[in-house]
């Protein structure tokens, strides 16, 4: 057994040194990232995803997932529904927008382990949508765990924008937060010019704020990664650290 672990945990790290971009990211992508009267209702698909690559992984039913509006939560747990993503395990929910608001749809997924960096994962993601011409609190924070709060309204924008957002942890700025950037490539429309080029890094002042320009129309996620000050047991009962995520997804519309 000895040597085929020694194997295991050499390719990992191998795979780990030529792969510099390989990142799963969290994922709410609703249908529409604007309703309108035209089309009320939103389906938002689930996933815990590479999204450049277009690779799946499985993700468990989440933890929590709700909409809140006006400071107001709604569960929406209870109505989600399985469905596939790249492939994989993911969730749906079809929600009905009655009135005006920004609503933000927020993810917390059940922790993930993940063997090959030996800590479990939890990405709190989150996605803002407008309704019916209202923008009032598209810059509110939550109050989660770690989120990343808008700086740019986060719709109504044009391919090219530059995407600016402040990182907190437990409500306080992250300074120097390290952000990973990656583009929902749905459709396979792009190769990657390189591996490091899949996800692309930024990092925030000293206040926690980075931005980023956007240069093609379609999902943008943002990915701000600190490490929990706490433990959880792995599948094998040991106390292991956990990588905290705030993921934003933002849509950049084409210019017509
Ligand atoms: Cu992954």
């Amino acid at each position: 057994m000895k040597p085929f672990s020694t194997t295991l945990i050499t390719t990992s790290l191998l795979l780990a040194t030529v792969s510099p971009g390989i990142a799963h990211f969290g994922m709410v992508i609703p249908s529409e990232p604007i309703v309108t009267a035209e089309k009320r209702s939103v389906q938002l698909d689930l996933s815990f995803s590479h999204p450049f690559e277009g690779i799946g992984m499985d993700l468990v039913k989440p933890a929590k997932f709700s909409v809140i509006k006006d400071g107001e939560e709604t569960d929406l747990l209870p109505g989600l529904q399985e469905s596939k993503v790249m492939d994989h395990q993911a969730w749906r929910s079809d929600f009905q927008v009655k009135r005006p608001g920004v609503y933000h749809f927020v993810m917390e997924p059940t922790p993930y382990w993940e063997p090959t960096e030996d800590l479990s994962i939890i990405h709190y993601t989150k996605t803002i949508i407008p309704a019916f011409g209202s923008e009032d609190g598209w810059d509110q924070s939550l109050g989660l765990p770690t989120e990343i709060v808008p700086l740019l309204r986060p719709f109504g924008n044009y391919a090219g924008n530059s995407f600016s957002g402040q990182v907190l942890l437990g409500d306080k700025p992250v300074p120097g937060a390290e952000v990973e950037v990656e583009f929902y490539n749905k459709e396979h429309k792009f190769k990657a010019a390189s591996d490091y080029h899949i996800t692309q890094v930024v990092k925030a002042d000293a206040e926690g704020i980075f931005s980023f320009a956007c240069p093609q129309p379609g999902w943008w996620g943002f990915a701000a990664l600190s490490t929990a000050d706490y433990t959880l047991k792995n599948p094998q009962g040991e106390e292991k650290g956990v990588e905290l995520g705030a993921v934003l997804w933002v849509y950049m519309d084409p210019w017509l």
